[in-house]
């Protein structure tokens, strides 16, 4: 089990359309647990497999997780839900909820999002074998959000023009100070 490092905006694999898994070996079985490790830690209730780096159709998402303890230390998951799906679909959708939503690529950006409030998915779980879920409430919208991500699509794309182009300044203009902060480390 690892942590893996999640890719943040602008990096161009956010940006890649993933392929569907056909082999449903160990090493989908080892991404997979790694994914939800990362996704504990984070702390975050979904993670796509392109935003650690594998461009392929595999999401992780918990949304009922608990956790006790206040620090890092003795930080502990008292109750878990853990759901994978390798390549999802949705089949069905209906209604409409304004959600307010983050992602762990996009990080301390916070926006309304318009999903459906229903959704009918149909997916593969790790073994290859094929199901269907009916999600609502914060499930249906990790689900929506989930699978934008398999498309190389981020929930800022879903806002208007301006308040997209408001995001991606102050993102970009943060990752600037960043590198300006590294490199003065570096000199001195
Ligand atoms: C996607 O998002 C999602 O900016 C998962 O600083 C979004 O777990 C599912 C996070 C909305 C359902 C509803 C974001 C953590 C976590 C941040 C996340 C941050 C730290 C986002
Ligand atoms: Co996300």
């Amino acid at each position: 089990m690892a942590i893996l490092e999640i890719l943040t905006f602008p990096n161009p694999i956010l940006r890649t359309k993933s392929e569907s898994v056909s082999e449903f070996d160990s090493a989908l079985k080892n991404l997979t647990e790694d994914m939800l490790e990362t996704m504990y830690d984070a702390p975050g209730v979904g993670l796509a497999a392109n935003q650690v780096g594998v461009t392929r159709r595999i999401l992780v998402i918990d949304t009922d997780y608990d956790v006790q303890g206040d620090d890092e230390s003795n930080r502990k998951l008292v109750k878990q839900n853990p759901r994978i799906f390798i390549n999802p679909e949705i089949i069905e959708k209906t209604g409409s909820v304004l959600f307010k939503e983050g992602c762990l690529s996009v990080p301390g950006t916070y926006e309304e999002v318009k999903r459906f409030a229903k959704a009918k998915l149909k997916y593969q779980d790790i073994k290859g074998a094929t199901h269907e879920l009916a999600a609502d409430g914060l499930l249906a919208v990790a689900i929506q959000h989930e699978i934008d991500h398999l498309e190389g699509r981020l929930f800022i794309d879903r806002l208007s023009e301006i308040k997209k182009s408001m995001i991606k300044n102050k993102l970009i203009k943060r990752r600037s100070k960043k590198f300006e902060r590294s490199r003065f480390h570096v000199e001195l």
